[in-house]
């Protein structure tokens, strides 16, 4: 195990102190865990911890009991002797009792990614959505490791029947939590019919989403693309409620933009199934634009991991647009070059200096348009009064009045065809040559 300390030169002083431990497994996709750790620190800051050292190791077997071999066990707990941390943070999930062992070894809270994520979840949910998927996933995360406080106060007291206490209270709480995660799931399948309502709203709207590794720039993207004013930070996690915004910026079209969750490898289980109605806008979409930061060093393997969530939550086979941000950080332009060459039709931009933001618009117009079928539709005179209706559904190209009527030429998704031929109580067959998408 090798351990090292951290030496941190800002105002992190005041906050409490970690320790940091990261481990290759070997079906561990990066064969160095130092990366791993780099981003187990974001973390870790992100959730106002400092981290003082680090600890790694490269593991061939977990034990089940302490998850590190004992030997390595016990140079965590000289390292814990050392520096006097608030907790120990492990980069991997710990089993209960793995967690519960070590903090009797350590004598010191013992944390896993999990835990960590949903802590900076927790702090950084503002809406009613967000607050309730987060205390859902967070219960569905204590409710195992609840023995945890009842075995160590039955032991603290002792005496002849405080275990039996300590059973029946955690059967009690245990009951508390189901009920807790009862009310929550119900409460968030009314938030769903809402969001529902809103969605079958923009039904007929071309809708877009933003997707990506957490921190890659799909908020700074949203505010460049609609004028929003969304939060942009340099901390990981900084969205957690998908905002709709309209394209406006030299666009020709109506196009709904959303920003979405980020997306970090190891996810746990029950956060990604606790925001299921939020990432329900990814589902919706018509066509989704996964952010990349190029400049990161593990930008590939972000993009691997942002791949396989979208895979797991079955979306993606829908149109998905690779945009590689953050340009103006690169070092070289070789590494553009080679990422573009690997992704066909993908866009290398920076928002900050605004560079390929014009051809990013251009590939939206372009998927936009492929989408919709091309039809002539012939009105009377005495029926100009439903083209600001049509106009709702269809991209009217152009109106021409001529003595017997008014020719419209247009262009419709599926879905808007089907509704604007129940309005009109007439059959629309798309123009020649070209066909239906
Ligand atoms: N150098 C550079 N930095 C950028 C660029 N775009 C975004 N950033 C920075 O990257 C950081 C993260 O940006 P966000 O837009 O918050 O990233 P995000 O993908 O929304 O992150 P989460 O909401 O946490 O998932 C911020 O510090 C931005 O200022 C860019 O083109 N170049
Ligand atoms: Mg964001």
């Amino acid at each position: 195990m090798k351990t090292k300390s951290l030496n941190h030169t800002d105002t992190r002083a005041s906050k409490p102190k970690a320790i940091l431990v990261g481990v290759s497994l070997p079906d561990s996709l990066s064969p160095s865990s130092d990366i791993s750790l780099e981003e187990l620190e974001g973390l870790a800051t992100t959730a106002e911890y400092e981290p003082v050292a680090s600890l790694t190791q490269r593991l061939s077997v977990i034990n089940a009991k302490t998850f590190l071999g004992s030997g390595k066990v016990e140079e965590l707990k000289q390292a814990v002797e050392h520096h006097n941390p608030e907790a120990v943070i492990f980069d991997e999930e710990l089993s209960p009792r793995q967690n519960r062992e070590l903090e009797k070894i350590l004598k010191c809270k013992v944390r896993d990614r999990p835990w960590i994520i949903l802590e900076i979840f927790s702090n950084h949910a503002k809406t009613r959505e967000a607050k309730t998927q987060v205390e859902l996933a967070q219960l569905k995360y204590e409710m195992p490791r609840l023995t945890r406080m009842w075995s160590h106060l039955s032991r603290q007291r002792g005496g002849i029947g405080m275990k039996d206490v300590g059973e029946t209270q955690i059967q009690l709480d245990r009951r508390m939590i189901r009920n807790q995660i009862n009310k929550l799931e119900k409460k968030l399948v009314q938030i769903d019919k809402e969001k529902k309502t809103q969605r079958k709203q923009r039904e007929q709207t071309y809708k877009v989403a933003l997707v990506g590794y957490t921190n890659a720039g799909k908020s700074t993207l949203m505010n460049c693309l609609t004028g929003a004013d969304t939060l942009v930070e340099n901390k990981l996690f900084a969205t957690l409620d998908a905002t709709v915004r309209k394209i406006k910026k030299n666009f020709p079209y109506p196009v709904l933009l959303s920003d979405t969750v980020g997306l970090i490898k190891k996810l746990p289980h029950d956060l990604v199934a606790s925001f299921k109605s939020t990432l329900d806008e990814v589902r919706h979409a018509n066509l989704l634009i996964h952010v990349v930061d190029l400049s990161h060093s593990e930008y590939a393997e972000q993009m691997r991991t942002a791949d396989d969530l979208l895979r797991e939550m079955g979306v993606d086979d829908l149109d998905i647009l690779t945009v590689f941000n953050k340009v103006d950080a690169l070092p070289d332009i070789e590494t553009l070059d080679r990422a573009l060459n690997a992704v066909p039709s993908s866009v290398g931009i920076s928002c900050k200096t605004g560079a390929g933001l014009e051809t990013l618009r251009e590939k939206i117009v372009f998927h936009y348009e492929k989408k919709l079928a091309p039809y002539r539709l012939e009105l009377e005179h005495s029926q100009a009064i439903l083209i600001q209706e049509i106009k709702k559904f269809a991209l009217v190209l152009n109106e021409d009045y001529t003595a017997e009527g008014i020719v419209l030429n247009l262009r419709l998704s599926p879905g808007s065809k089907a509704k604007l031929e129940s309005i009109l109580h007439l059959s629309l067959k798309t123009t020649s040559g070209c066909n239906e998408t």
